[in-house]
């Protein structure tokens, strides 16, 4: 019988997620689950590269992990883990940071568009983000990487990686792909949808959070940046109507081009109204189910136990090859 292929693939814990963390990652992990051997992990190494209050941070991690359950991840299809429970991927980043360059890792955008964000916080941990990011990847030896296009030079990178050190060492990793969802590839601003849609954008208008209750998000919708003309259709010079009629057909699980049927006859301000109840309608039963896991830490702190515990074993059998490969000494018992 064919092995499953095995996909990972991971979020940071930096704050409330968006519609965009949404419809681009975690809801098209859900029907993986079932095809693939799936990892999903919390990226809180990651979100370490941004300065965090401690204490937030915590609490954040806790708000993502019941968030995956509600949005239908499944422990017991999936292993569900955090990035610091597993010491592996700390350890193959350094070994990966022996093959990287600090010429590629300086020309990636994500790191420049951060330096430029936080100027009073650019740190070796920026810079290095997307070397840790292919030892999460490389330790599983995932044939699948699914991610949003804001991601993908960093996935590239982590073939780089993996080929060069497969070069140098013999054959060691698997050379992951990306998977890049097609409409949900990239949710917008809604208040510049020009920018991608991000749950750190100082204007709270322009993201709609997990957390938001229905009114909230008929508020931001009714606010929602539009543009000239007054027909619902996609078109390079509509990226704010565009960005809607995405959002909508993902929700009311319809095809772009019958929504654009749907909504033939309407104006921008009904469309706008449909397209925040559609959303309202997806995200408050999840809201719900989110706070209902919440109110029990201990369920969660034990299952991402048990996650992590798969995960190592997994993790530890490339790590071990990785050291060997290297002319690191095995070791061995006591
Ligand atoms: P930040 O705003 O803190 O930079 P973010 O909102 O971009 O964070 P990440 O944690 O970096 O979120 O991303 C988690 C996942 O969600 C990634 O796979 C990313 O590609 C995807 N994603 C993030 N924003 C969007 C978006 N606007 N549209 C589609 N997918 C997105
Ligand atoms: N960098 C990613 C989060 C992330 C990730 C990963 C995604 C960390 N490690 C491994 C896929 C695979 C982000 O910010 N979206």
């Amino acid at each position: 019988m064919d092995q499953k292929k095995v996909i990972l693939s991971g979020i940071q814990p930096s704050g409330i997620m968006t519609i965009g963390n949404y419809l681009g990652a975690i809801k098209n992990w859900g029907v993986m689950q079932d095809e693939y051997d799936c990892l999903f992990m919390l990226a809180d190494l990651h979100t370490l590269t941004v300065k965090q209050e401690p204490a937030r941070l915590r609490a954040n991690t806790y708000e993502l992990t019941a968030l995956y359950l509600a949005c239908g991840l499944d422990p017991e299809k999936s292993v569900l883990f955090l990035q610091s429970h597993v010491p592996a991927h700390a350890e193959l980043s350094w070994i990966l940071n022996t093959v990287a360059y600090p010429g590629e890792l300086s020309r990636m955008t994500q790191f420049k568009d951060k330096c430029a964000r936080h100027a009073d916080n650019i740190n070796m941990g920026l810079m290095d983000y997307p070397v840790l990011m292919a030892a999460d990847i490389l330790l599983y030896q995932a044939d699948v990487v699914p991610i949003g296009i804001d991601q993908k030079q960093h996935l590239e990178l982590t073939r780089d990686l993996a080929m060069r050190f497969n070069n140098r060492y013999g054959d060691t990793f698997k050379i992951p792909e990306a998977y890049i969802g097609k409409v949900g590839a990239k949710i917008y601003s809604l208040q510049d949808p020009e920018k991608k849609m991000s749950k750190s954008d100082e204007n709270l208008n322009a993201f709609v959070s997990m957390d938001d209750d229905t009114d909230t998000i008929m508020r931001k919708f009714k606010r929602a940046v539009t543009d000239s003309g007054s027909e619902v259709r996609r078109a390079p010079d509509k990226p704010g109507v565009t960005n809607l009629i995405n959002i909508y057909s993902l929700f009311a699980g319809k095809s772009v081009e019958e929504t654009e049927k749907e909504f033939e006859n309407a104006g921008y301000a009904e469309f706008k109204r449909r397209v925040g109840e559609a959303v309202a309608a997806g995200v408050e039963p999840i809201r719900r189910e989110k706070d209902r896991i919440l109110s029990d830490k201990g369920y969660i702190d034990k299952l991402l136990a048990s996650g992590a515990e798969r995960a190592a074993a997994a993790a530890e059998r490339t790590l071990r090859k990785v050291y060997k490969k290297v002319g690191l000494l095995p070791r061995v018992k006591a």
